[in-house]
């Protein structure tokens, strides 16, 4: 059962009260299980990643479109149903999700849509893979999630942006568009698949507590947006960098080539990593992802230390 909360967002009964308790909450998108990973690994990823956040002591909720309903923690059945590649769900970015609704979609919500999701109910912290960015030239493809994380009061949890993109110029949008990007431990800019990017990161705090005084102190300063922060690959699953920026060139020109663009780009690119480099291509984002989420339930505990009680529109609910 799910109770409506602001229409047309419900809530799994979990997350409902855990929120009405001022307790820990993460989110995850589930573009994830339609457009990055095959199957089964899509639906693992996502139970991989919940225990690693309960094991934090988090409640976890997937969020995704179901029948034009959007909804914040998914059942294992609704997330076999999305995960089903024969029922093609579509990817439910912000700019998709008005259309989603009225036309009664089913779909898996990008990073950015789970973002705006969930900050609509005040859940505070987000986790993913890596989020997208600024695709590498000739493309002009600019994923919305860098806007949604200059608009949206979260904390997002990530191992950077994918390597697919142009690291440094999604790094500069990320600069003009005023979003801090705080590495975990991690003094260079992680890129999803491997750690070893070059790119230095301006700051750095070496725990999640530093990690929540970051965030309520933009939240203290009414920055309308929210706080990026980067985690490191597990040096067991990161790929090695020359092997996999060889395989992104040459994936990126043959799309451009293909007339590939827009929402399909991604996972064109994603999927052409996991055809060439198989099955390491995978572990290193069930990896991130679980890795990701452990660091993502340890800061939501700390936020929900350091501001306590239910999101304002919970009051007296
Ligand atoms: N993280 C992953 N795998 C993914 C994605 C993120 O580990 O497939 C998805 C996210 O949903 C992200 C999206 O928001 O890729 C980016 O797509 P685009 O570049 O079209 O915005
Ligand atoms: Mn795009």
């Amino acid at each position: 059962m799910s109770i409506p909360i602001r229409a047309p967002i419900l809530l799994a009964p979990e997350v409902r009260e855990a929120l009405a308790e001022g307790q820990p909450v993460v989110c995850l998108e589930s573009a994830i299980v339609t457009h990055g990973l095959p199957a089964p690994h899509n639906t693992q990823s996502i139970w991989r990643a919940a225990r690693a956040a309960r094991n934090a002591n988090a409640v976890f909720g997937t969020v995704g479109v179901l029948e034009g309903k959007i909804k914040i923690g998914l059942s294992d059945d609704e997330l076999r149903a999305l995960g089903d590649p024969s029922a093609s769900p579509h990817k439910v970015g912000v700019r998709d999700l008005a259309f989603a609704i009225a036309q009664r979609w089913t779909g898996g919500t990008t990073l950015g849509a789970t973002a705006w999701i969930a900050s609509r109910v005040g859940v505070r912290v987000i986790v993913t893979g890596g989020i997208g960015g600024v695709h590498r030239a000739p493309h002009r493809d600019e994923s919305a999630d860098l806007t949604i994380l200059s608009q949206a009061p979260v904390a997002v949890v990530c191992a950077g942006p994918k390597a697919i993109c142009d690291l440094e110029a999604t790094l500069e949008r990320l600069e003009t568009l005023a979003v801090p990007v705080v590495g975990m431990g991690a003094r260079e800019l992680p890129g999803f698949f491997y750690n070893d990017t070059g790119i230095h990161l301006d700051h750095t705090v070496d725990d999640e507590a530093s990690a929540a005084r970051v965030f309520v102190a933009q939240r203290a300063l009414e920055r309308k947006g929210g706080v990026l922060y980067v985690c490191q690959v597990p040096q067991a699953a990161a790929l090695c960098r020359k092997e996999v920026e060889g395989v992104i060139e040459r994936a990126n020109t043959r799309a451009a080539e293909e007339g590939v663009c827009g929402k399909a780009l991604t996972p064109y690119l994603l999927q052409a990593v996991q055809n060439e480099i198989g099955t390491a291509a995978i572990s290193v984002n069930l990896g991130v992802l679980e890795s990701n989420a452990f660091v993502a339930g340890r800061l939501a505990r700390h936020l929900a230390r350091e501001v306590p009680g239910p999101p304002p529109f919970l009051e007296g609910a």
